[in-house]
């Protein structure tokens, strides 16, 4: 049982939403084909869904600007900008990305209180989304993951993926996800390597 997750492709992490990913829009036709010709057995959506007082949001803390660090609940916490409110447009998936495919979405984020990068659970692992357990009942065997942004929920994603689901083969798709810094992009790919996810592009599958 093949699947693919595809991460958090919205309008705010794309130019011109709240938290842009530069080029997060160019993954959109590649995630289009690989859902179309990828031979997925099943197509799931993350979506980051929080509420308007989100603490990781720079707003909710006096004195704090997006991207300075800051704290959350006690532990270090970017400080973004407001994005992906819930009911927002800037939560809503690219308007070109085919949802119509979409077998199952998971939000996250929405507890104030913690952030959520991974679509498996929050960054304090407390409380887990439930995606995992939906992916166990449904026999998945392989599971390959892309979207934004690649040096956070991206990576977050592939490595509890690997972590919560050890029977499961685990690949990144590299060309079909934008990160939001070079240096950090780097950093999370060689993390997931090192977890033990394969790095693969999307010829790798659509050439198959
Ligand atoms: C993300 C920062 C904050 C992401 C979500 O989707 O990578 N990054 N919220
Ligand atoms: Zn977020």
């Amino acid at each position: 049982m093949k699947a693919l997750l595809l991460i958090d492709i919205q309008n705010g992490f794309c130019p011109g939403g709240n938290l842009p990913v530069a080029e997060g829009d160019r993954i959109v036709p590649i995630a289009n084909a690989l859902i179309e010709n990828g031979g997925y057995d099943l197509i799931i959506a993350s979506q980051d869904w929080h509420p308007e007082n989100h603490g990781s949001f720079a707003s909710q803390h006096a004195g704090k600007e997006p991207f300075d660090m800051g704290e959350l609940s006690g532990k270090p916490q970017v400080m973004w900008p407001d994005h992906c409110v819930q009911g927002t447009s800037d939560a809503q998936f690219h308007p070109d990305l085919n949802t119509d495919s979409f077998d199952y979405v998971q939000q996250k984020g929405e507890n104030p209180a913690v952030d959520s990068y991974s679509a498996f659970r929050d960054n304090d692992q407390a409380a887990v989304t439930g995606l995992a357990d939906y992916l166990t009942r449904q026999g998945v065997t392989c599971l390959d993951i892309c979207g934004l942004a690649t040096d956070y929920c991206v990576n977050f994603s592939v490595q509890d993926a690997v972590d919560m689901l050890p029977d499961v083969k685990v690949r990144f798709i590299e060309d079909a996800s934008r990160g939001i810094d070079p240096e950090g992009v780097k950093a999370a790919i060689a993390a997931m390597r090192a977890k033990g996810a394969d790095i693969i592009t999307s010829m790798d599958i659509l050439a198959a």
